[in-house]
C-alpha cells in the first residue's frame, strides 16, 4: 500500500487535530534550542516521552489514555546530557521528569520538617530531611548545572493533537541542524482517534444506552517525519508489543516502510530490563544484568551508549 505523503498529512493535521495554542511559541523556542546547540557543534536530542490522551468529546470529559509512566524518556534524557546532548523533552504533562524522577512517589510533605519542631520553640523555617530524598544533594547539583548551562528543553503536551502538532514543529526546527539531530521517540502514542469535526461537543450521556464508539487510524507520522521533514537526522522510534513472540518482525517491518535508522523493540512486561535494538544491518539485545540490577544500572543508560554510538557514525558517513 502506497504511503501517504507529507502533504496528505499535513492537510489530516490542519483538519483532524486542533492546534495546540502554544505550537507557535514552542516551535520558537525549539528552533532558537536548535541553532544555538548546533552552533556549539553539539547534538540535539528530541525525546518524547509519555502517553496520549485522545478525547471522546470536544467539551472532554472523557479520554482515551494508555499505561505509559515516561521513565524511559525521563532517564534517557539525564544519560543523553552526560554523553554530550542537548534535549528538547517533548513529555506529556505529569509524567516522569528528568532528575525529579527518583522522588516522583515522595510525598513532599514527608521531606520537610519545622526547625526546632514541636512547640513555641518553631522557628518557622523549613529544613529538608535528606534521608527521605536519597542522593538529593547530587541530583540537586546536576540539575541546576544542567539548567545554568541551557542543555534541558522541556515542551509539554497532554493530548494526541497536541503531540503530533508539536513533533512536526520539532522536526522542522531540528532540520536546520541535519545529521546532528536524533530523534528517539519513545513516547506511547495512541493508534486511534476521532476527528475534531467528528467529535461530538458536549459530554456522552449515557441516558443513550451502552457506548459504541468508532476511532479512525492515527496517520503514521514517522512517514513524513523521515522523508520530508527531518530527511537528514538520525531517527530512532519504539516498537511496543506485549507477545514476544511478533516482537522483532513488527520492529523490521516498520524499518521496511519508513527507512529510518534504528528501532528499540520492547515487550511491556520486561521493559526495564531487555530490549532490542534494530537497525537494518544489525540487532543487539540489551539486558540487565543481577550484577547491573544491583549496582542500579538502567537499561536506558545502554540504550542511549549503543544510540548515540550509532549517531556519531551515521554523521561521519553523512559528511564523508
Ligand atoms: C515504548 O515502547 C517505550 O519503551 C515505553 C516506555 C512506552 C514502553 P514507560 O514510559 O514505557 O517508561 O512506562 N514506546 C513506544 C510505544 C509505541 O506506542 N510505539 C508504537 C508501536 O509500537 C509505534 S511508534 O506501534
Amino acid at each position: 500500500m502506497a504511503e501517504p505523503r507529507a502533504a496528505t498529512i499535513d492537510g489530516k493535521l490542519a483538519e483532524e487535530f486542533a492546534v495546540p495554542s502554544h505550537a507557535e511559541e514552542a516551535r520558537e523556542e525549539m528552533a532558537a534550542f536548535a541553532g544555538r546547540h548546533g552552533a556549539m557543534g553539539r547534538r540535539v536530542v528530541l525525546i518524547t516521552s509519555g502517553g496520549t490522551k485522545v478525547p471522546l468529546e470536544s467539551r472532554t470529559v472523557r479520554f482515551l489514555d494508555n499505561f505509559s509512566s515516561g521513565r524511559r524518556g525521563a532517564s534517557s534524557a539525564e544519560y543523553f546530557i552526560e554523553s554530550g546532548y542537548a534535549v528538547i523533552f517533548l513529555h506529556r504533562h505529569r509524567s516522569l521528569y528528568p532528575y525529579t524522577r527518583t522522588y516522583s512517589h515522595v510525598n513532599l510533605l514527608d521531606t520537610l520538617q519545622l526547625q526546632g519542631e514541636g512547640g513555641s520553640s518553631s522557628s518557622g523555617q523549613v529544613v529538608v530531611n535528606q534521608q527521605a530524598l536519597p542522593n538529593i544533594a547530587k541530583v540537586l547539583k546536576r540539575y541546576q548545572e544542567v539548567k545554568e548551562a541551557g542543555l534541558l528543553l522541556p515542551i509539554e503536551f497532554s493530548t494526541l493533537s497536541e503531540y503530533l502538532h508539536l513533533l512536526k514543529a520539532a522536526a522542522q526546527a531540528l532540520s536546520a541542524i541535519g545529521s546532528k539531530a536524533m530523534f528517539y521517540l519513545a513516547a506511547a502514542v495512541s493508534d486511534f482517534y476521532i476527528p475534531a469535526p467528528e467529535m461530538p461537543e458536549h459530554k456522552i450521556q449515557s441516558s443513550n444506552g451502552p457506548l459504541q464508539i468508532s476511532m479512525k487510524m492515527v496517520p503514521k507520522i514517522l512517514s513524513p517525519l523521515v522523508k520530508d521533514w527531518a530527511p537528514q537526522a538520525f531517527v530512532i522510534s519504539f516498537k511496543l508489543e506485549t507477545d514476544h513472540s511478533i516482537l522483532l518482525d513488527k520492529a523490521r517491518r516498520a524499518l521496511d516502510t519508513y527507512r529510518h535508522q534504528a528501532v528499540v523493540a520492547n515487550v511491556l512486561d520486561t521493559r526495564r530490563g531487555y530490549v532490542v535494538v534494530v537497525t537494518p544491518e544489525t540487532q543487539a539485545e540489551l539486558i540487565l544484568t543481577d550484577e547491573d540490577v544491583k549496582n542500579e544500572v538502567e537499561i536506558e543508560e545502554k540504550i542511549v551508549s549503543n544510540l548515540t554510538a550509532a549517531h556519531g557514525q551515521f554523521i561521519t558517513q553523512q559528511l564523508g
